[in-house]
């Protein structure tokens, strides 16, 4: 019988190939510190930082509303106003959460305060501009993401920068009592569970870990995951296959994933497999960044 376990490994600077051989190829989920300290990002990352540096760049914030996302438009300098006022008290409304912005695409000068950057542990194919493929999540303290695995199957190194978060993990063997709809998402709320309603959820294996700024959270492909921010947060992932997980992306067109997830997965597949250039993978691959499910 297959057991899991409630917690997960921390480990301080694990090298590339530990990484690989312990973590990636065992599918297990661990924290990682000790090799992000020393960027920039660290000291230098704020919202007014980001409006200085872009004033009139538009971005967006999601609503999670009971399985329906609604978004909304904001310069930095709003969401900043917006957020200040929800933290003072001043505003009771949890404001909606910035999610899923490639913003080392629409500011590229940030790059250069995530150097160096842990570039060995992943697939070599990914050096080539691998900023590209980062997503950001920025939001107020109690900002929440409802329990999904992500969209891809991918492989995710999630980056904490500002404010802590918690994760609650499940394996994805647990997915099964978790009550999944719309591909992706799951109806079990893991912090008010509801025996009577999700009755199977009693056989799960909440694995609940604090992510502290400095910390790299690595979730293999399928794992489920809710994140509670307990404070104003910045953070970023990195969304990214290997050839056995590209695989395994594909092969989930057969088990109900969304057309355009595969179409997306067979892009990464022609990169990892077949070694067609990034460049030219990344010219079809860019909407997904943009991609809503
Ligand atoms: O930080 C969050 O709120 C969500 C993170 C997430 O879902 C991800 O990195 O895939
Ligand atoms: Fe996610």
């Amino acid at each position: 019988m297959l057991t899991i376990s409630s917690t997960i490994d921390r480990r301080f600077q694990l090298s590339g190939e530990e990484f690989l051989s312990e973590y990636v190829n065992k599918s297990k989920p661990v924290i990682i510190s000790g090799v992000s300290q020393n960027w920039d990002a660290f000291t230098k990352w704020s919202l007014p930082y980001f409006q200085a540096i872009a004033p009139g760049l538009q971005i967006y914030a999601k609503h999670f509303h009971k399985g329906k996302i609604e978004i909304e438009n904001f310069t930095f300098q709003e969401y900043a106003d917006i957020l200040e006022e929800y933290e003072q008290g001043k505003n009771q409304n949890q404001p909606p959460y910035c999610h899923d912005l490639p913003l080392f695409s629409l500011i590229p000068a940030l790059v250069k305060d995530v150097q160096p950057f842990a570039l060995d542990y992943l697939p070599k194919w990914y050096t080539y501009q691998w900023w590209s493929y980062c997503q950001f999540f920025i939001g107020a303290s109690n900002s929440l993401t409802p329990l999904h695995f992500d969209c891809l199957l991918t492989n995710n190194l999630f980056f904490q920068i500002v404010g802590c978060k918690q994760f609650t993990l499940f394996l994805s063997e647990d997915s099964k009592y978790c009550y999944r709809y719309d591909w992706r998402w799951f109806k079990v709320d893991p912090e008010h569970p509801d025996l009577e309603q999700h009755p199977l959820y009693k056989n799960a294996t909440p694995i609940k870990v604090m992510v502290n700024p400095g910390d790299i959270l690595y979730m293999p492909p399928g794992t489920l995951h809710h994140v509670r921010s307990f404070d104003t947060s910045i953070s970023f992932n990195i969304d990214w296959h290997t050839q056995h997980s590209v695989l395994q992306g594909l092969a989930a067109g057969l088990k109900g994933m969304p057309v355009k997830n595969v179409y997306y997965n067979f892009l990464l597949a022609l990169g990892l497999i077949f070694k067609v250039p990034p460049r030219l993978v990344f010219r079809f691959y860019k909407s997904y960044l943009n991609y809503v499910s």
